[in-house]
C-alpha cells in the first residue's frame, strides 16, 4: 500500500542538511520521493508500506544524524 508520511526532523541547519536527509530517506528500498522542507523541519515521505514502515524511515534519518519524530 502507498503511504505517506510527515516526520518533523530536528536539527538541520543548512540546505546540505536537509539534502543529505533526502538522500538518506530516498536510498530506503520501498521510498517513492522524500522532500525535506528546512525551514519547517519537515520531511513528507510516500513509501509502499509492504516494503519500508514509519520506523525504518524515522531510523533512517536519525542514522542521517538528525533526531525524528513521526507526526502522521
Ligand atoms: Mo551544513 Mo548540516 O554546513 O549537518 S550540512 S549544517
Amino acid at each position: 500500500t502507498k503511504k505517506r508520511l510527515e516526520v518533523s526532523v530536528i536539527g538541520m541547519t543548512c540546505a546540505a542538511c536537509s539534502s543529505s536527509v533526502e538522500n538518506a530517506l530516498g536510498l530506503l528500498k520501498g521510498v517513492e520521493s522524500a522532500t525535506v522542507a528546512l525551514l519547517q523541519n519537515r520531511a513528507v515521505v510516500v513509501y509502499d508500506s509492504a516494503i519500508v514502515n514509519e520506523d525504518d524511515i524515522k531510523e533512517a534519518i536519525e542514522d542521517a544524524g538528525f533526531d525524528a519524530e513521526i507526526l502522521t
